[in-house]
């Protein structure tokens, strides 16, 4: 009802639209109009009253509702249904829910908050009211299981892109899921899949990026580590447009991956955009510390590392520390 309310308000910018009005198109009490007019001021919605003439819409506030995203999307898939929230546990759990009830890929999962945002292996996302883009996206892809890891690779070139156009600012992803910014982490991407043995039933790719946090916004925890892009860019910027623009370049990355079966051209620009290659790397992997340097990024999106000895180690998963970058 009040994406409907303000989809009209939308339509009717110049001129002011009577309660009478809206209760008769919409079939509803102008009581119950008058309510949810006040939920959206609520929410950050400045709707003039104008005496005996009616609402008049002044301002929209920068959610990531679906009403808001989805005008001036230009995507055929993503985002096709956008569900909002104001807060939730994860998107990424919410968005398995829908896929396990059948729902179509381009669903898109929003929230404004996280109370239980979930990293890798179980570790928690912080996720601030109204700062983020804390998103997930239901995908589909008719390809192998063995190919999923490609996604998070694909993802993380789509939104490292957005970043820098929509902003300006250089960003560099470290393998295999950070976007980095000014050495800290401005991103992180959780890409959860459910499959058989020789298909995938769906993949959820879950998106979180630190938008208008201020640098005191960070709890002790995390604040060496993470950084917003508002810290350095020093303005605010439209959490609504870079989803936007996520959502039209992952559709760009993904269709040319699914369809045209092309990897190559992706691989080639996550190295670009790598703050990991010719670099000394640590990883952890299941409590082993392997040091080297990381040389490629393979076909499959594995890390290969030269140890010390000279000898080239393939590594599908785990977590790489980059001297110089934050927890290294
Ligand atoms: P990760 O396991 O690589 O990173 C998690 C680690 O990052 C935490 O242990 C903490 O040290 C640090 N951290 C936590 N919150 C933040 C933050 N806001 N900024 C920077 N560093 C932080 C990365 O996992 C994958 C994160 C995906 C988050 C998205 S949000 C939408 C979707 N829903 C959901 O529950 N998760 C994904």
């Amino acid at each position: 009802m009040k994406d409907k309310i303000i989809q009209i308000l939308k339509e009717n910018s110049k001129n002011p639209v009577s309660g009478e009005k809206l209760s008769e198109y919409l079939k509803v009490s102008r009581t119950a109009i008058w309510k949810h007019i006040n939920q959206l001021r609520q929410e950050g919605y400045e709707i003039e009253s104008l005496p005996s003439r009616g609402y008049l819409l002044k301002n929209t506030p920068d959610v990531l509702s679906s009403i808001e995203i989805q005008s001036g999307l230009k995507t055929h898939i993503l985002g096709n249904k956008i569900i909002h929230f104001d807060s939730i546990d994860s998107t990424n759990e919410k968005a398995k829910e829908y896929a396990l009830q059948g729902e179509k890929e381009g669903l898109v999962i929003t929230a404004e908050e996280q109370t239980k945002g979930k990293g890798r292996k179980g570790r928690d996302w912080i996720s601030s009211k109204g700062s983020g883009i804390w998103m997930s996206i239901l995908l589909r892809p008719d390809i192998a299981p063995c190919q999923a890891p490609k996604f998070t690779l694909l993802a993380a070139v789509a939104v490292a892109k957005s970043i820098q156009e929509e902003t300006g600012l250089l960003v560099h992803i470290k393998w295999p899921n950070d976007i980095i910014l000014n050495k800290k982490k401005v991103c992180g991407i959780l890409t959860e899949m459910n499959a058989e043995l020789d298909r995938i039933n769906y993949i959820v790719v879950g998106i979180g990026i630190n938008v208008n946090q201020q640098e005191n916004d960070f709890s002790e925890e995390i604040k060496n580590k993470a950084i917003s892009l508002f810290e350095v860019k020093k303005s605010k910027i439209s959490r609504q447009n870079l989803t936007r623009r996520i959502l039209t370049n992952l559709e760009k990355y993904y269709l040319n991956f699914v369809k045209k079966e092309d990897f190559s051209s992706i691989l080639k620009e996550w190295k670009e955009l790598s703050c990991n290659l010719e670099k000394e790397v640590k990883v952890v992997l299941n409590g082993k510390e392997i040091e080297g340097i990381a040389k490629d990024i393979t076909e499959d999106g594995a890390l290969l590392i030269e140890n010390r000895e000279g000898k080239l180690i393939e590594i599908c998963y785990g977590d790489v520390s980059v001297r110089g970058i934050y927890d290294y």
